[in-house]
């Protein structure tokens, strides 16, 4: 256990005392998270950028950037305003890339989550300072490395090493109120992913800042279209596959479901954990398809659907993973059938209508 009063992990000792070294040596500092953020993305990137504006003395520019830019509903956090978007300034976001000397790569392992800037961050000199809570981190592209499977989220990360090396006066209720923001996303409220007390101890600290947790709740949670709602029902209703022998539940979507209601990825966020809220499911999966490829997400109660989303050459978390296939959405669904055992069955609604 990593105890906030109580303890420093040696490996982090040893890489706190390089990032002492590195960080006064820094003129231009980039940050950087992954493609399609998500609430820990968004907000240990901004939390992160926050702290080094106090702490990087030397620093001439201290830029954070986004492959594909801040979500919409992740565009209330302090600061967002200032996120680049790879998409939208590609030029200008690998020349800062190429010419940073200290890139903070926030909550991803791999620089294949880094989509379109991936060519650029490998090119990169500059030393890279990673944070993160992912499985199996590419090691050999990282200069320093922070990585702890067992920890919430990357912002719980974030909070415990701005702790441990400035101590409680280096937070305020803008950093504060960005880091608490993935320590709730990445927990779905603290609800997974938030067994050790360490979690709870970080969220308290954060909520002494003078944050607003159901604020923070109603931004996140609360701000469904009429749309999307309708998409629901519908996906409840019509896309919903159960195997109920098998403990297993999926969604598969495709483009022209998606059309119908003028929805995008950004929509499905979280209807995944549907699949679990049936009693005696305990896998669950969601499908998308995008032009040209299909989005797997995979969450279980029990068990590891991390090894399973690598089989599909992506990864993540124990209880939450993901990857993104080159095929349609039939073959896509028919890999993930086969690897979650229920090829060939019916859906527990086929059966029942029957
Ligand atoms: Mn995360």
């Amino acid at each position: 256990m990593r105890g906030y009063s109580t303890h420093i992990e040696d490996s982090d000792t040893q890489n706190i005392a390089t990032f002492r070294t590195w960080l006064p040596e820094a003129r231009r500092i980039v940050l950087l998270s992954h493609m399609n953020a998500d609430g820990d993305a968004c907000g240990s990137l901004l939390g992160m950028t926050m702290l080094l504006e106090q702490e990087a003395h030397n620093a001439l520019s201290i830029t954070p950037i986004l492959p594909n830019g801040c979500p919409r509903n992740f565009r209330w956090l302090p600061g967002a305003d200032r996120i680049l978007s790879a998409d939208e300034e590609p030029h200008r976001c690998r020349q800062l890339l190429l010419t940073a000397d200290l890139i903070f790569c926030l909550d991803f392992g791999s620089s294949s989550r880094l989509d379109k800037l991936q060519k650029t961050f490998l090119r990169a000199k500059g030393r890279k300072v990673l944070i993160d809570h992912h499985h199996d981190p590419d090691r050999k592209e990282f200069g320093l490395i922070f990585s702890d499977p067992q920890i919430s989220s990357t912002c719980e990360y974030v909070t415990w090493l701005i702790k441990s090396i400035y101590g409680r006066s280096d937070f305020n209720s803008d950093i504060a109120r960005c880091l608490y923001t993935g320590l709730r996303t990445d927990t779905g409220g603290f609800a997974f992913s938030c067994s050790q007390p360490d979690c709870f101890e970080a969220a308290a600290l954060l909520v002494s800042y003078d944050i607003d947790p159901a604020d923070i709740h109603n931004r996140i949670a609360n701000t469904f279209t009429l749309n999307r709602m309708r998409f629901y029902g519908f996906a409840l209703s019509q896309r919903l596959q159960v195997y109920l022998l098998q403990k297993t539940a999926l969604f598969a979507f495709s483009l022209d479901d998606q059309r119908r209601f003028g929805i995008g990825g950004e929509d499905m966020e979280g209807l995944v954990n549907y699949t679990l809220m049936m009693e005696d499911i305990t896998v669950g999966a969601l499908l998308r398809e995008e032009v040209g490829r299909t989005k797997v997400s995979l969450r279980c109660k029990e068990g590891d659907v991390n090894a399973l989303a690598a089989q599909l050459g992506g990864g993540g978390h124990t209880k939450a993973a993901g990857a993104t296939c080159p095929w349609p959405l039939a073959k896509t669904l028919d890999r993930v059938r086969h690897l979650l055992g229920v090829n060939n069955l019916p859906s527990a609604d086929i059966i029942m209508n029957e």
